[in-house]
């Protein structure tokens, strides 16, 4: 992401952020229940060490302002508040600001429409192909940071999986754990353990890896009983539907698979099915039980999706993503039309019209 262009743009943001943080107190981020959420609230709180932080955890599974507790953000009274790597829209954040009113900073590398001061996403304003692999990466290319290799480096992995292996980051990655003596195998273990929390639905278990990482750092995640128990879990439904899965259509480049699920695990398939069928675009349709809610999950290492995406949004789908990813949520069982229109959309898009 460092092309040069950028590069006016990030020191604003640094001046604005650290501007605003200089005359505030107490702090309220609100950050993604994933690895690179957590790993981002860590490192924010590391960067403005003598300040107060409160957490907040938005309803997982959902991308909307009654996914975000207000009242505990109030409660709190800050004098700021921080959306890390949550990619919710302009609306959401329009509403944010109604409920609670005072100084608002997002920090995100997802596909979003948003566009001002002290939202800090060039996913928005630059289109890069590779996009931006993690928010704890733009978090350290605003705030120039050497130090927290590790935790940034945890974001990435957390956002790519074990697809990392592959991608072009992965020696600058194994750089920067090289002085913790971490593997990359271990850090992908790391990020999948504390990812085990949001997937069974553990809230106490998302603080409680937030609170590890800022403690103690990656390696005592590695070793912590909770988060094991948690990743034994998620991996017994994970390996029970990955082994009986079986597509149910292929149109084109794309293919689809339907599955019902206990736990939220439907990035984890998604991943793997995309990872195994790495040439073509992957459509999981995913009903997870747990949260009552429709996911159809699309990725691809080879097509990008960008258009689909926001062709989908402008026809009133509830749509987030990135570049070789984004999601559907329908917030019913029933998503056939959803289902369709993704498809119509996706072989549009595609055939290049
Ligand atoms: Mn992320």
């Amino acid at each position: 992401m460092s092309s040069a262009s950028i590069i006016p743009l990030l020191n604003k943001w640094r001046e604005d952020i650290t501007k605003l943080m200089k005359s505030s107190e107490r702090v309220a981020i609100i950050h993604h229940w994933d690895t690179d959420g957590i790993a981002s609230a860590v490192l924010m709180s590391k960067l403005f060490i003598h300040k107060s932080f409160s957490y907040h955890i938005p309803r997982i599974g959902l991308y909307e302002l009654d996914a975000i507790d207000i009242r505990s953000i109030r409660n709190y009274s800050p004098d700021v508040i921080m959306i890390l790597d949550y990619g919710v829209g302009k609306d959401v954040i329009e509403e944010l600001r109604r409920e609670l009113g005072g100084r608002l900073i997002v920090i995100d590398h997802h596909i979003t429409n948003l566009k001002e001061d002290l939202i800090c996403n060039p996913v928005n304003i630059i289109h890069n192909k590779d996009g931006v692999p993690s928010t704890t990466w733009l978090i350290r290319d605003i705030f120039r940071i050497e130090r927290y290799p590790t935790l940034i480096a945890l974001g990435v992995a957390g956002d790519y999986g074990r697809y990392l292996e592959k991608s072009n980051l992965l020696k600058i990655i194994k750089d920067m754990i090289r002085e913790k003596n971490i593997s990359i195998d271990q850090l992908i273990k790391a990020s999948l353990m504390i990812d085990a929390c949001y997937r069974c639905g553990d809230y106490n278990g998302i603080h409680h890896a937030r609170q590890i990482l800022r403690k103690y750092g990656v390696e005592k995640v590695l070793e912590d009983a909770i988060l094991k128990k948690n990743l034994e879990y998620i991996n017994e439904e994970i390996h029970e539907i990955l082994s009986e899965i079986t597509e149910i259509k292929i149109e084109g480049p794309i293919i689809v698979f339907e599955v019902e699920t206990n736990n939220y695990i439907t990035s984890y398939l998604g991943r793997e099915l995309a990872y195994k069928h790495n040439d073509r675009i992957i459509v999981l349709i995913n009903y997870v039980k747990r949260l009552g809610i429709s996911y159809i999950y699309v990725r691809s290492y080879k097509y990008s999706l960008n258009r689909a995406l926001m062709e989908l949004r402008r026809k009133g789908l509830y749509v987030g993503g990135k570049d070789n990813v984004f999601v559907v949520t329908c917030k019913t069982k029933d998503c056939e039309e959803e289902k369709d229109l993704t498809l119509r959309v996706l072989m549009k898009t595609l055939s290049g019209d």
